[in-house]
């Protein structure tokens, strides 16, 4: 039996799905992802822009790129994949089902997508924090007139998100563990699966039982059990058809 049947035989049988997902699930939304040819490290360091250290020696050039990515989060819309993957938690649950939605992304997508149970491992681009007291704002949806901005109580405004070197939330790392606990199929989604402590949750499903399967356009490291190669916002429409039938996969997408 071909990888996607075993796929969709292993998502009819699920009743906990956790989803893990990463940039490449918001490339066919038009923003960038990290790596690959078109990513945002593609001939820079990511230690010179998501770090304490390169917000500290040089503020205006990190939250002048951060933004820039805030502005087009927020002119982005959700794809087919997003749709797809808040399609799957309403059916899952509503089949009796347990879902968990665990992203990297900051572009604040898969909620504008309708997803619900999602917990954001590296924080969101469009809440921002004073870098002194931390008190968090929603800044309006318009650029910056001076980076850095100025924060609430003196200090200056960096994003909520967590940069390379930061502990992730707690109240996240506890969130993900704890659906490892009843999880038997785990999506990873358009991640190259690079990054700890996030990368580490393929290996902690697969321990505890989970059926793991990897949609993206190539394989990553990742070691799981099946790998759906393709555009997330082709294949898992395509999916949930399979498993729901014809009226569950997303209108727009094609196939
Ligand atoms: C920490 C937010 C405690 C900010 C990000 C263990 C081993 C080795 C290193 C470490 C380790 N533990 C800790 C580290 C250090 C570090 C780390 O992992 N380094 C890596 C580089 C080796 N981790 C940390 O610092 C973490 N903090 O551990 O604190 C500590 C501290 C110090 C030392 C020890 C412990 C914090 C990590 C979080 C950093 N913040 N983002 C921002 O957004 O700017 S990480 C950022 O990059 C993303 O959030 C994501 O997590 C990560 C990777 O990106 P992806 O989302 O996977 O995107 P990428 O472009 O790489 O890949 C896209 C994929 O999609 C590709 O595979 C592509 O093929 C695919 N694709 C493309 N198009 C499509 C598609 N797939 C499907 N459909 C398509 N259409």
């Amino acid at each position: 039996m071909e990888a996607f049947d075993q796929v969709a035989t292993a998502l009819r049988r699920a009743r906990g799905v956790v989803v893990l997902t990463g940039a490449g699930v918001s490339v066919e939304s038009g923003l960038r992802p990290f790596r690959g040819p078109d990513g945002w490290w593609q001939g820079r360091d990511a230690a010179s822009l998501a770090t304490p250290e390169a917000f500290a020696a040089d503020p205006a050039l990190v939250s002048a790129w951060y933004d820039a990515r805030r502005l087009a989060a927020l002119g982005a819309v959700p794809n087919a994949a997003h749709e797809a993957l808040a399609q799957l938690e309403r059916n899952v649950v509503e089949a009796g089902g347990r879902f968990l939605l665990l992203t990297q992304n900051v572009d604040g997508l898969h909620r504008r997508a309708g997803s619900e149970r999602v917990v954001e491992l590296h924080g969101s681009l469009t809440v921002w924090r004073d870098h002194r007291s931390g008190r968090r704002v929603t800044p309006d949806p318009t650029p910056f007139t001076a980076h850095p901005a100025p924060g609430p109580d003196g200090g200056w405004l960096r994003p909520d998100v967590v940069w390379f070197g930061e502990v992730l939330p707690r109240q996240a790392l506890d969130a993900a563990e704890a659906a490892l606990a009843w999880c038997d199929l785990l999506l990873v989604v358009g991640t190259s699966a690079v990054v700890y402590p996030a990368a580490a949750l393929v290996g902690q499903a697969a321990w505890a039982g989970a059926v793991t399967v990897e949609v993206n356009v190539e394989a990553t490291p990742a070691d799981v059990d099946h790998r759906l190669t393709g555009p997330a916002g082709v294949v898992l429409p395509r999916l949930l058809r399979a498993v729901f039938g014809p009226n569950s996969g997303h209108p727009l997408a094609g196939g």
